[in-house]
């Protein structure tokens, strides 16, 4: 650990609320923000624990679809972590989807400070539709995504390689752009830690270009 640089240390992290509805209220936006989507049970929880290093700080729930709200994480008071709804889940009503959709599509829409977003996908499994909707929609919004391979640790080194180069293909993404991911080994953290600094610095290096346009 010693020779160990973190590229995202988390010097403060609050928990700042959930949006409910869309159009609800929500955090005052003044930061960037970083949104985290998947499919229920993809690992999402597991994921953000892992990055900002806390036991259960996003709870990691063995009931899935059970976290219906948006919810914001001011990280090192630097950016907002949002934690979308996870998605897709069958068990989960018809109603419910039908609320939900509207609700993280309204958010991605409707947030000028939305500096990236980063979106799970289970490296075992070929990404479900609402997962490729999940996609088109985000190239739509035009804003940077980092797609997280999650659970690698569950597939053998042969294995693993070829779901990463199969999952790049059938979904267009540079290489740069994939992070093979493990909540429970830790591979992948800093390099997600890394993109995800990356991200925000972007945002603020660009809104302070606006700011000076506008003096
Ligand atoms: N083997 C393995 N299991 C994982 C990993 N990430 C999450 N899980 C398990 O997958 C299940 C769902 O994880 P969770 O983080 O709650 O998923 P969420 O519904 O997307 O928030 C839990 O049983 C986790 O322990 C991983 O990287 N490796
Ligand atoms: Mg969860």
């Amino acid at each position: 650990m010693s020779d160990h640089t973190d590229p995202l240390v988390i010097r403060a992290l609050e928990f700042k609320g959930g949006m409910a509805a869309p159009g609800g209220w929500r955090p005052e936006p003044t930061l960037p923000e970083v949104a985290f989507a998947g499919r229920s049970n993809v690992g999402k929880s597991s994921l953000i624990n892992k990055l900002v290093h806390r036991k259960a700080f996003a709870r990691v729930s063995h009931t899935p679809g059970r976290t219906k709200e948006i919810n914001f994480f001011e990280v090192n008071r630097q950016f907002m972590l949002v934690d979308l709804p996870g998605y897709g889940y069958a068990k989960v009503s018809k109603t419910a989807k039908a609320t939900w959709r509207p609700l993280i599509e309204g958010y991605l829409r409707g947030t000028p400070k939305l500096a990236g977003v980063v979106q799970l996908l289970d490296v075992r499994h070929a990404p479900t539709d609402d997962d490729l909707v999940m996609l088109d929609f985000l190239a739509e919004v035009g804003c940077p995504v980092i797609v997280a391979l999650t659970k690698v640790d569950k597939l053998g080194v042969r294995e693993r390689v070829e779901r990463v180069k199969a999952l790049e293909l059938q979904l267009q993404l540079d290489e740069d752009q994939v992070v093979p991911f493990s909540a429970r080994t830790g591979e992948g953290r800093d390099e997600l830690a890394a993109a995800v600094s990356s991200i925000v610095a972007g945002a603020l290096e660009s809104s302070s270009e606006e700011r000076a346009e506008e003096l």
